[in-house]
């Protein structure tokens, strides 16, 4: 399984094409832009979940793992784009949500009639209405426990209380997700991508947190690493591209959720480094970007899998995060710049790419700002809490407005025309306000375009093993203002050198690239920066002549 050299390309399907006008984005729409995708030169999509679902989390509450939710079309049209994915040389992967399902799915409705077999599918405890079993907290706002008055039961979510974590612990539990993976496998799915895979093993005793929200508890849990290796030799995982989403993570789990020798998974997504605008690690409140702990982050990460042997998924942003541009560049002035810059500093490094659709065109932030336009529980849970802690509606507006899962979730902007391409009726969110003039039809055609730049970095990827393959070690690692780092493969050698700030900034970067020369950069003229100035936002790749 090759997974050092390939791009992924996530899809967050009812933002990404409406293939049949209804407002809301579909499979058959992924199959009509595939082309778009191949052009790009991504090697996998990763489609965010299509399955049966309530859609009370968009699909993360999933009712029957192996049916499609109707608006996103039918079996026929999934083997449709296998199809042509597989033509092109696409492989797909799917989104597996194995922590909880949706309280619709059989299994919980089962339980709820008080069927014992089911009721062990779930973590089920006996209790009074008014004392949950632990003081644990929800990801999306409030108790991680709801209350079932017939049962006389509390049941976990540590999401959405429509989507209630599943027992581990229970063998046939695991072997019913098993089961899924071989039926997607089966139906020509070639990789998978599991939904906050580090929580999924509980303590078998419960107990209240006094110093936090109850995730020390069940993150990184007792068995996690056992499940996964029983999961990845009994459902065969062997012959896909794996991915885990952990939440909360630490670096030395993920050495041992991703080294080969620990035959658990290919890569892992952590979230450390998208933390680091939270202010006291609280996501609702706004602190600016801190590009020196950022730094640290990918650094430490960088080097710590490296040395272990494991293997980083690189990303900027997904489905649930604001956009890169807005984030951590500048969505004004120096917007294409910036763009550009992230994306030459995130995938370059030792890692697999995962870019997330929109992020090539240098998409921005939705820029909503009154609570009707936002779709996303979360966002809405939180406006809520935020106004009854005594926020103004103003203050929680710019507060979701920055933080907003939603702003990852507008539909992507294909054209300059109506609903920017997206679909011919009116889509299930709002486009981003600031969309005019930013869109995959023009970008194809430009040569200094963001999308023409993601291409061609895709490209070089695949050109120089040693982006795959290499070392990397970093430079100026105490300087703010700039990150850079050399990556080495044998006698090859490469520098990516970036400039974070909107200021020119000055180095004694002549030594460092003599003798070498410009491969990329995000100025017209690469060349000539060696006189050690880097323009706003500039971001070089050089190497030595002889190696191109
Ligand atoms: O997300 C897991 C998760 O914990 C975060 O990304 C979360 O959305 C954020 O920290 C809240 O501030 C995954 C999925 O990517 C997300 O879309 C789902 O809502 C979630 O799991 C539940 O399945
Ligand atoms: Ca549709």
């Amino acid at each position: 399984m090759n997974f050092k050299n390939v791009t992924v390309y996530q899809i967050y399907p009812k933002s990404f094409y409406d293939g049949n006008n209804d407002g809301i984005g579909d499979l058959p729409g992924i199959t009509r832009k595939l082309d778009y995708i191949r052009g790009l030169g991504a090697d996998y999509i990763w489609i965010t979940p299509f399955f049966r679902s309530p859609q009370r989390d968009n699909g993360y509450d999933i009712s029957d793992y192996r049916q499609i939710e109707p608006m996103y079309g039918t079996m026929a049209d999934f083997d449709a784009l296998i199809k042509k994915a597989e033509s092109l040389g696409i492989g797909v992967m799917l989104d597996m949500v194995f922590n909880h399902t949706s309280t619709e799915h059989e299994w919980f409705q089962k339980a709820l009639k008080g069927d014992p077999r089911y009721l062990d599918y779930y973590i089920f405890r006996d209790g009074s209405p008014d004392e949950p079993p632990t003081n644990w907290q929800s990801k999306f706002g409030g108790s991680a426990w709801e209350y079932v008055p017939h049962l006389k039961k509390w049941y976990l979510h540590l999401f959405d209380k429509t989507q209630a974590d599943l027992n581990w612990e229970n063998p046939e539990v695991r072997g019913q997700l098993k089961d899924v993976i071989r039926f997607w496998k089966s139906r020509g799915v070639k990789g998978f991508r599991f939904d906050v895979i580090n929580l999924i093993s509980k303590p078998a005793v419960l107990e209240n947190d006094l110093t936090g929200d109850g995730r020390r508890f069940y993150t990184d849990g007792p068995k996690v690493h056992e499940y996964l290796k029983e999961l990845h030799r009994e459902a065969g995982l062997d012959d896909v591209l794996t991915v885990g989403e952990m939440s909360s993570t630490s670096l030395e789990n993920c050495i041992g959720y991703t080294s080969p020798r620990e035959k658990e998974l290919n890569m892992s997504f952590s979230f450390h480094h998208l933390k680091v605008d939270y202010r006291n690690g609280d996501k609702w409140e706004l602190q600016p970007v801190d590009y020196r702990k950022l730094k640290d982050i990918l650094e430490t990460w960088q080097l710590g899998m490296q040395t272990h042997g494991g293997w980083n998924a690189l990303f900027w942003c997904n489905h649930d995060q604001p956009r890169t541009v807005s984030r951590f560049g500048d969505d004004g002035a120096y917007w294409k710049e910036s763009a550009k810059m992230l994306a030459t500093l995130m995938y370059l490094m030792r890692g697999t790419p995962y870019i997330y659709q929109g992020e090539e065109l240098g998409m921005k932030n939705a820029g909503f700002d009154s609570v009707g336009q936002y779709r996303d529980v979360e966002s809405r849970n939180y406006y809520n809490i935020l106004t009854q802690k005594g926020l103004s509606d103003k203050d929680a507006l710019e507060i979701l407005s920055q933080r907003s899962r939603d702003n990852g979730r507008t539909p992507m902007q294909w054209t300059d025309s109506r609903y920017a391409g997206f679909s011919e009726n009116e889509p299930w969110i709002g486009l981003s306000e600031d969309s005019k003039g930013i869109c995959a039809e023009r970008q194809q055609n430009e040569k200094d375009s963001v999308f023409a730049y993601f291409k061609s970095l895709i490209e070089l990827r695949k050109n120089e093993p040693l982006i795959g393959e290499g070392n990397i070690e970093f430079l100026y690692s105490e300087r703010e203002d700039i990150f850079c780092y050399r990556r080495s493969l044998g006698n090859r050698e490469m520098i990516v050198l970036c400039n974070l700030t909107p200021e020119t900034v000055y180095g004694d970067f002549a030594k460092l690239l003599t003798g070498m020369s410009g491969r990329l950069g995000n100025y017209p003229d690469i060349s000539v920066q060696t006189d050690g100035r880097l323009r706003p936002y500039e971001a070089v790749v050089y190497q030595y002549k002889a190696a191109f």
